[in-house]
């Protein structure tokens, strides 16, 4: 039987190459992000693999959200996997200059919009009493590194929510589970910095993971039998031991 995953944040870096991995396994996907032009792209190009169905829906909107759940076809409506993946740092403050604005989007988009997500999901999950999520946390979600204030807290909560999540959803054999990168080269740093040159030498001098490298742990945890749910995992690049500590040439 095939199954279907919903994916957030499928515009770019670990949500995009997760849905290529996915796509190869042959598994139905609803992709999700805000730029419907590169879901439309990611779309044409993986549809000779499976069935692809695309969702144009900011994260933070829990109407609309409601809204695009509701518009699947049929042969979408039933979500076996949701990756919970959309979010983003913006800023790399200290806590007393830091911005609101940068605040209110981490806040919104990483913990709440994960939430909104999954509240329009969990439900058909309770009553089939079947159903995977992970949700994509950080090692900024395991310990907090300077300027990091906001991002750290958001990914923290994200960790505090998958442990809750996965309580609440026992008694109806759903697993969930996180899996916590350190540093990653996607669109994130672009995204914190603003566009700001700096973003470029942030993976410069090490070899840090890649989209694929997490998209391929995403397709272990998923592809594991039914009795074995993976809970909580970290991962680093070999040159990081923690968020302060980076081995450059
Ligand atoms: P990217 O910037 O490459 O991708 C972020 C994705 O999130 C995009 O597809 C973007 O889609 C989506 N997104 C952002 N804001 C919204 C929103 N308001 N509504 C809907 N979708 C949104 O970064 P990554 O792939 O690196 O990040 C993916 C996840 O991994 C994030 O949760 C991030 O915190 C986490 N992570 C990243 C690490 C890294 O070092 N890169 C390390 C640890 C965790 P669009 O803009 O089209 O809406
Ligand atoms: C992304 C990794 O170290 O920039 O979550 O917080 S880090």
């Amino acid at each position: 039987m095939k199954r279907t995953a919903l994916i957030t944040g499928a515009t770019s870096g670990i949500g995009k190459a997760t849905a290529y991995e996915f796509a190869k396994q042959g598994i139905n996907l609803i992709l999700c992000g805000r730029r419907a032009e590169r879901l439309q792209t990611i779309k044409k190009e993986l549809e000779s693999l499976t069935k692809i169905y695309t969702l144009s829906f900011d994260v933070r909107d829990k109407t609309e959200i409601e809204k695009a759940i509701n518009s699947l076809p049929n042969e979408f409506k039933t979500i076996d996997i949701l990756i919970n993946n959309a979010g983003n740092a913006h800023g790399l403050d200290p806590i007393q200059t830091g911005s609101l604005d940068d605040w209110d989007a981490m806040m919104d988009i990483n913990v709440k919009g994960l939430l909104y997500v999954s509240k329009a999901i969990i439900p058909q999950m309770t009553e089939r009493q079947a159903g995977h999520i992970i949700n994509i946390g950080s090692s900024a979600g395991k310990e907090v590194y300077p300027k990091g204030n906001v991002y750290c807290a958001s990914k923290h909560a994200v960790l505090a929510i998958t442990e809750g999540m996965r309580i609440d959803l026992n008694p109806f054999g759903i697993k969930v589970g996180s899996v916590n990168p350190g540093l990653v080269e996607t669109e994130f740093s672009q995204v914190r910095f603003k566009g700001d040159k700096i973003a470029d030498t942030v993976y410069k001098g090490f070899k840090a993971l890649q989209a694929q490298d997490i998209a391929d742990i995403i397709s272990f945890v998923i592809s594991r039998p039914y009795h074995v749910n993976i809970a909580d995992l970290l991962v680093f690049p070999t040159a990081q031991a923690n968020s302060t500590t980076v081995k450059k040439s």
